[in-house]
């Protein structure tokens, strides 16, 4: 169930209130975000990035704080789980970025300045129309008589409209570009620039679309050094009988739940021991960026346990917006859940959908079902002109933006 209707979040005060009046649980709750924060920055390390990121970052919040411009971060692809610490082996997952790059656009079009905090090589605004394709960009291309390097004929009239657009915002000082590589990295970019934010009152939004991980490992139970396959070496130096220095041998520790193939000896196995990372969104929310509005995504792949999973993370959290998406049917139908409405679908219509190889289109409108209580689809009259397939971001964004406004207004009247 989402926070009641009657204690809106879109406030700073009303957050506060409702955390006076809250039971001991949160509050044992909040004191348990507050540890969990200290203790997860205190034992990590700094991305070498950092310090050259919170300049940039600073510099782009100022200036367009001063004009009261309404500005948003966007995070944006996946987060990589670094197993050694000079890392050749990484859990990673399947995000490329879509969402976030094809997002930041339409904010920007909205008149917003967009800081776009995302994985190093995934997608970006402007650029993700021609990279990662299935065409290789140069196929875009010819060379003319001339010798000049000339858009085909074909493309022209959208890669003139892209890379206007991308001048503009260029132009404009509008879009701050800052990568991250591992979820390490990207928990100590989002606290600073959450801070950073802190001016901006609740001009500010935080649209956090980055696929985070929720597991890694922590920096005492990493090993240094590309975990090994075989124990060759082990055997030919001595080395890597220091325990914190190598995975442990057969004789080490009892074996008990890989029966399935118990040919395969305990030390040629790699069994990856993961701790959970510490919930940031309470922190986000209570301390970082207060006065700004906090939008998160929910993926799921069941259908079953998607707006339950959204309202319960909207219940847990005090935010101001889950947007729920499953895996299959992200690219035409995501759910909204707020404190205040009934949970909205927004939804492409079936004939302005984009085919994409890694959906599954039956799959649409199932998660809906099996919420029905509150079930309202929402497909929109007013499309947006111009290409026939339709983006499901140029659908999200307009409605974001106008929760922002509300918010604002909210916020301004207090
Ligand atoms: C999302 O749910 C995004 O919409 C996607 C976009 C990652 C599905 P693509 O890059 O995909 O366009 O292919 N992002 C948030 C996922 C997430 O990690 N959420 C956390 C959770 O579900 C909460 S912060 O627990």
């Amino acid at each position: 169930m989402p926070a009641s209707p009657t204690s809106s979040i879109f406030s700073k005060t009303s957050t506060r209130t409702m955390s006076i009046s809250s039971s001991r649980h949160d509050v044992h709750q909040d004191e348990t975000a507050e540890l969990a924060e200290r203790g997860y920055f205190n034992e990590n390390t700094a991305p070498a990035a950092l310090e050259r990121h919170t300049a940039l970052a600073r510099a782009f919040i100022n200036e367009h704080a001063a004009f009261g411009r309404r500005v948003v971060l966007v995070t944006s692809g996946g987060t990589t789980v670094p197993l050694e610490k000079q890392t050749v082996r990484f859990i990673d997952n399947f995000s490329a970025g879509t969402r976030g790059a094809t997002s930041a656009e339409y904010f920007l079009e909205a008149g917003y300045a967009v800081l776009f905090l995302h994985r190093q090589f995934s997608l970006l605004p402007y650029s993700r129309h021609y990279s990662h394709a299935t065409d290789c960009f140069l196929d875009f291309l010819h060379e003319a008589s001339d010798g000049n390097v000339v858009a085909n004929d074909q493309y022209r009239e959208k890669m003139v409209k892209v890379l206007r657009q991308y001048n503009s915002a260029k132009q404009q000082n509008l879009l701050l570009t800052l990568p991250f590589t591992t979820i390490n990295d990207y928990l100590f970019e989002l606290r600073v620039i959450a801070q950073l934010m802190r001016p901006l009152g609740p001009n500010g939004l935080l649209y956090l679309a980055a696929a985070v991980s929720d597991f890694f490992v922590p920096p005492e139970r990493m090993v240094e050094h590309k975990i090994q396959s075989t124990n060759a070496v082990e055997k030919q130096t001595g080395k890597g009988k220091d325990k914190s220095d190598h995975t442990p041998g057969q004789d080490e520790e009892a074996f008990d739940n890989f029966d399935s193939s118990p040919e395969v000896p305990r030390s040629k196995r790699l069994i990856v021991d993961l701790d959970p990372v510490p919930k940031f969104l309470k922190n986000l929310v209570d301390g970082w960026a207060p006065e700004g509005m906090i939008v998160s995504f929910k993926l799921e792949t069941d259908p079953e346990i998607l707006v339950h999973k959204a309202q319960y993370s909207l219940e847990r959290y005090q935010h101001h917006l889950v947007i729920g998406n499953l895996l299959s049917t992200r690219k035409w139908e995501v759910v909204f859940v707020t404190p205040q409405a009934k949970n909205e679908w927004v939804r492409v219509p079936r004939h302005r959908r984009k085919n994409a190889l890694d959906g599954i289109e039956d799959m649409v409108g199932i998660a809906a079902k099996s919420a029905e209580v509150g079930y309202k689809p929402l497909e929109m009259g007013d499309l947006a002109e111009g290409e026939p397939e339709l983006e499901i971001e140029s659908l999200i964004i307009p409605a974001v933006q106008a929760l922002h406004t509300s918010h604002i207004n909210k916020v301004e009247k207090i």
